[in-house]
């Protein structure tokens, strides 16, 4: 099957409550044969959150293919086209092999020994000069879990420097702060078999469709069997989920929170709850019917702009489900009130008592690979194993984990998220930024602040990465490592699950992984414990995973009953795993406990408005028995309104066929044929309004810069224009400089603006004006018609993979 032209891959129906069928996905590079494969090594999906489990083809030291695990829980064999296709990345030829260090203002070639140096000597320089906060680091969702608890430990237990953050400040803050504010800890309550249960899947701003392919296979295989499920799809474009809905709303962009009153001020109305579960296991229930009291279904559907009789639709049908599941992304988290409408998601299922069993679950979802174990080891800014902060206990408990003194972890205030961070470098008092796993001169808000933030002479800035991306290009110091495949180590999706992946192959030259590297900097920079011994007291993953298994003991995310040896050969599992849970627990909240008992949360939780922390009093008197918490909400209007001189809401956001930055999909060939350039997508009735055709090039302005591209005429809500953020300011590594002439890059145009609670960054607000460059010669934008962008006009030709896009199927088998 042509898997670019069929990105969920051929039906399985299957009925509610039966088990997801079999069908084993597998793509050969061109010429070899299943026979000819030396060994299949074990891994698992890392362009997105899903975590499909996987087999690496390994033949003469290469990767050649990967296969579907039939027996993993997460994808019961099948593969979503970046599984397929994106490991070429993996043997591109372009690959860093050798470090590079910063010499008359050219990166030239090293070797490890002076660039480790050149990182350590201005580290303890400036430790010395200035003290742990001016050095910060930078990390991802993209490492395994044993380098970030290690880079944690260095950077929390070490350094001591509260200037810690990953790029899933931009990514899933919102996720965990959500379930922060409503179980006071991190943590996915529900399952992927959830999907297999539901009456009712309701998805708030998440193109499942296509960032989650397999999971969304999972679904349509619900569809077309018996008794299928209802689908709510929240989202202002007309993306695949929502042409499967059976209800769709497309709000104005910024509106999500009044839109969720709406839906609870209905649900609440017409007594759609479940009055036992919210006595037993919530506290707030009253306050949030009182604040409800203005949102009335004509006032919510006028501001939101969307009929009345598809919200009180929407209503019915969350109202009324039996098993409702719920899953929350981008759409709510990148945006003004993102950990306020989550939130309010959750109040969904607590008012009806939707939680705990199977069919009720909440995906506040993750996008990134590993995001869940960069917050779990604390490399978010976090503390490891889900500890507290503002609880001296738990640092006390911290530090003795690790062997240090407490007072050497940084403790006196919340994390500093990474907007903050590069607020202080642009201020001067962060002059070291180390950056792993992420390539910030791209995915940043406001381009052209964060390229002039990057390049000050007085920030030195070390670049972890596989390729000389963007960032890399800006760094005093670029240190090439082992990609997926080139290491070991294990990584949790978003229902849990953990998964091991083993080295395959060897990395290229003299690339290493990036906990090699991570130890070596805490070596040379001579960290110790509190009786002088090394701080960081493992060399392997495995025993970095030890190690960790210890710092979880008696945490919610408890991971002493997993090991190396148990997750090889089966399925993933899910924490917690230990004792009483010796094979992992699928739900979390199955008896309506939580963990949000003063002594043992994860987070007082913040003020929704203004993101200030609340006080352990104040938290213990709002929760004194650790019940779950339903927080209200009021709707605040977006900060950057729609204006004459800026008519239209710009959001931002992907497409299925490309991973962020395009660094590993834009170097597999199949998937960068699919969506080769950028496009901006407009409404049928605004296009004609302006007189534009498919493929003109357009202008896209707000008040921080410019971008170009082609217009994709789709079905997106009119007032609306959505570029992907996919494409780099260069068209080809090592193009044209920034500034030198029209940009591509979304980012350009994004504004630096955070949601208070969760500090995420507002990548889908803003407002933006649309000018049209140059007609079109008749040639259709480079936007897949498979996905969100589907054409509305006719004469565009359908994307199709050929040859090159064909991957085998393989029905049936147990699972
Ligand atoms: N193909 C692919 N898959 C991926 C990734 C990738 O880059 N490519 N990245 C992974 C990562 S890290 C992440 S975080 C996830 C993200 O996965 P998603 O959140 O599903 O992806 P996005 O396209 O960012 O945003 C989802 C939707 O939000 C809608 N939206 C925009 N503004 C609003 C609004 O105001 N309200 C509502 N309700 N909706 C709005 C957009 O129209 C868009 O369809 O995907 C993961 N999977
Ligand atoms: N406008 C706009 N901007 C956005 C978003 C949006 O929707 N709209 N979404 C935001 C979201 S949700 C996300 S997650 C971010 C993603 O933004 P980034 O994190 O900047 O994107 P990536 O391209 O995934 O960058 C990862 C980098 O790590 C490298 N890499 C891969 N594997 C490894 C490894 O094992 N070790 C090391 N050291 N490096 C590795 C890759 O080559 C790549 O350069 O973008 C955010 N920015
Ligand atoms: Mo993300």
């Amino acid at each position: 099957m042509d898997r670019i032209a069929e990105p969920w891959g051929s039906r399985t129906p299957y009925g509610s409550g039966q088990t997801w069928p079999v069908r084993v996905d597998t793509y050969l590079e061109s010429g070899v044969v299943e026979e000819e494969v030396d060994t299949w090594v074990q891994s698992a999906s890392v362009l997105h959150s899903n975590g499909d489990g996987l087999d690496l083809a390994v033949r003469d030291g290469r990767i050649v293919g990967v296969r579907g695990r039939a027996v993993d829980r997460v994808n019961h064999g099948r593969l979503g086209p970046k599984d397929l296709f994106g490991w070429q990345a993996n043997n591109s030829a372009d690959r860093l092999t050798v470090p590079l260090i910063r010499r008359e203002g050219r990166l030239v070639e090293t070797d490890w020994d002076t660039a480790m140096e050149a990182v350590v000597g201005r580290a303890r320089e400036l430790l010395d000069e200035r003290g742990p906060s001016s050095l910060g680091f930078y990390t991802s969702g993209q490492l395994f879990l044993e380098e970030y608890y290690t880079l944690g430990l260095i950077g929390h237990g070490g350094i001591g420097t509260n200037h810690m953050d990953g790029n899933t400040r931009l990514c899933t803050a919102t996720a965990a702060a959500a379930l922060k504010q409503s179980f006071a800890c991190d943590g996915q309550p529900g399952s992927y078999t959830d999907v297999d249960h539901a009456d009712v899947i309701a998805l708030f701003g998440h193109n499942m469709a296509e960032t989650q392919t397999v999971l969304w296979a999972r679904v349509l295989d619900r569809l077309a069997g018996p008794n299928p499920p209802a689908i709510v799809c929240v989202d202002p474009r007309s993306t695949p989920v929502a042409r499967a809905a059976t209800v769709h709303l497309a709000p104005r962009p910024g509106t999500n929170v009044m839109l969720m009153n709406g839906l609870l001020h209905e649900i609440i109305g017409n007594g759609w709850i479940d009055q036992d579960y919210i006595d037993a296991h919530t506290v707030g229930f009253d306050e949030l019917r009182t604040a409800l009291a203005d949102y009335s279904a004509e006032r919510v559907a006028r501001v939101c702009d969307v009929p009345v009789e598809d919200l009180r639709a929407a209503a019915r049908l969350l109202g009324g489900a039996q098993r409702l599941l719920s899953t929350v992304l981008q759409g709510f988290y990148q945006s003004h009130q993102a950990t306020a409408a989550a939130v309010q998601v959750n109040n969904v299922h607590l008012v009806r008592g939707m939680l705990g069993r199977p069919g009720c679950g909440i995906l506040q979802m993750n996008g990134q690979p590993t995001a869940q174990n960069t917050r779990e080891c604390g490399a978010d800014g976090d503390l490891p194993a889900f500890r507290n902060w503002a609880n001296d206990e738990h640092i006390a408990d911290l530090a003795r984990v690790w062997n240090v003194d407490p007072m050497r972890i940084p403790h006196y205030t919340a994390p500093t998220h990474l907007m903050q961070m590069m607020r202080y470098a642009e201020d001067g008092s962060l002059r070291f930024l180390h950056v792993s796993g992420t390539n910030p001169a791209v995915s940043l808000p406001e381009l052209a602040r964060v390229r002039d933030i990057l390049t000050q002479d007085r920030l030195f800035l070390v670049v972890q990465d596989l390729f000389l991306s963007e960032t890399a290009q800006l760094a005093d110091v670029v240190l090439p490592v082992a990609a997926w495949g080139e290491k070991t180590g294990t990584f949790t999706n978003v229902d849990r699950t953990v998964h091991l992946s083993e080295q395959a192959v060897d990395p290229p030259g003299q690339a290493r992984s990036d906990l090699d590297i991570f130890i070596d900097f805490a070596q040379r920079l001579g960290l110790t414990d509190k009786d002088g011994a090394p701080l960081v007291k493992w060399r392997t993953p495995e025993e970095a995973f030890e190690a960790w298994k210890r710092c979880t003991r008696g945490r919610p995310c408890d991971y002493t009953g997993l090991s190396y040896e148990k997750l090889r050969g089966g399925s993933g599992i899910q924490w917690p795993c230990n004792t009483e849970h010796p094979d992992g627990a699928e739900r979390l909240y199955t008896d309506g406990d939580f963990f949000s008992a003063a002594d043992e949360c994860e987070s007082y939780g913040r003020d929704l408005v203004t993101g200030a922390p609340l006080e352990p009093t104040e938290y213990r008197a709002m929760n004194p028995l650790g019940k779950a918490i339903i927080k209200a909400a009021e709707y605040l209007p977006p900060h950057e309104p729609i204006s004459s001189d800026f008519p239209y809401h710009l959001i931002t956001g992907r497409t299925l066929y490309h991973f962020h930055t395009r660094t590993k999909t834009g170097r597999a060939p199949q998937l960068q044929d699919a969506a080769p350039q950028v496009w901006v997508e407009m409404s049928d009735a605004d296009a004609r309004r302006h007189g534009f055709g498919e493929g003109d090039l357009l202008e896209v302005a707000t008040a921080r810069g410019v971008v170009r591209a082609r217009l994709r005429v789709s079905g997106i809500r009119p007032g609306v224009v959505f570029l992907p953020f996919h494409y780099g300011y260069w068209d080809t590594p090592g193009g044209h400089e920034p500034g030198d002439g029209p940009s591509r890059a979304a980012n350009e145009l994004t504004i630096t603006d955070w949601d208070p609670a969760s500090k995420q960054p507002l990548f889908k607000a803003g407002a933006a004006r649309v000018e049209r460059v140059a007609a079109g010669d008749g040639t259709p934008a480079a936007a897949p018609t498979t996905t969100g962008s589907r054409p509305v006009r006719a004469g565009v030709p359908e994307t199709s993979g050929g040859a090159a896009g064909t991957a085998v199927e393989r029905m049936g088998g147990a699972s």
